[in-house]
């Protein structure tokens, strides 16, 4: 696994508002992290990755990928490679911070024939807001614009406000509500399995449609930084933690929102 970043890196991810890295993982890492997250996959979807096209299901939304939330938390060989305080570093890293949760793991699995992702921000859906927040997106799978790669309004991540705009069908809707950003070019961002792509929790991001027949494969991880005040909004909390939380308070509850690093 790659173990640090260059400066023009650093400076890159801060000003695009991603980072590709190409082989992060090595093969060996590669391989047993394909088997872990796809075997944790087939286990909660309780069937193989094999089978009929996405399309099936009425909500168009329900046929961009298969989402699999905070599998660490029911798989332990997933909450291994996810609670590796090395991945942590590297984010803290990027994202300028010295201790860093994680917020959550998710896999993505674009089935064959899946819809696109439109483009959207992660922290607006997220239980704080930050200018700092990041996720690391690995492809387990090569991505392609054939069968749904990034795609990424490059410096978007400073054109928006925190308020929530759901992921809509139509790939224009993001930017019809925040005019600058039909402004920036999308870039997509083809990735080799094993690549990361880290992602800038505000930067405007989608994915393609999977115009093929297989399965495109990514595993990610939401890290929140330390501090980050409590705003209203539920997502992955618990109704037990929620119950105890007003707005403005600091999200420390460390038994669901683990620091995964401290310098
Ligand atoms: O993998 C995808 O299709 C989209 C990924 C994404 O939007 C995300 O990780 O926030």
């Amino acid at each position: 696994m790659r173990t640090g970043f260059t400066p023009e890196e650093i400076d890159s991810y801060r000003t695009l508002g991603h980072l590709h890295v190409t082989a992060f993982l090595d093969d060996t890492e590669l391989r047993r992290w394909q088997k872990i997250v796809t075997s944790a996959v087939e286990d909660r979807i309780g069937h193989p990755l094999r089978g009929q096209p996405a399309g099936h299901r009425e909500n168009p939304y329900s046929n961009v990928f298969l989402q699999l939330m905070l599998l660490s938390r029911t798989h332990e060989d997933v909450r291994e490679l996810m609670h590796n305080p090395k991945l942590g570093e590297l984010a803290a890293t990027l994202a300028g911070l010295d201790h860093i949760h994680i917020w959550h793991d998710q896999a993505l699995i674009k089935e064959p024939l899946a819809n696109a992702t439109a483009f959207h921000r992660d922290v607006p859906f997220w239980s704080f807001d930050s200018s700092q927040a990041i996720s690391i997106w690995v492809a387990l799978d090569d991505a392609t614009p054939e069968n749904g790669c990034l795609y990424l309004l490059p410096g978007s991540q400073h054109l928006t406000d925190y308020e929530h705009t759901p992921i809509g069908v139509n790939m224009g809707e993001l930017p019809s509500r925040y005019p600058e950003l039909a402004t920036i070019e999308p870039v997509a961002v083809p990735a080799r399995a094993g690549d990361a792509i880290y992602i800038d929790g505000m930067v405007a991001h989608g994915a393609g449609c999977n115009m093929t027949l297989s399965y495109r494969r990514a595993m990610t991880c939401a890290y929140m930084p330390h501090g980050v005040r409590f705003n209203g909004k539920k997502n992955i909390l618990t109704d037990e933690y929620m119950g105890q939380l007003e707005i403005g308070d600091v999200l420390d509850n460390e038994a669901e929102l683990p620091t995964i690093y401290q310098q």
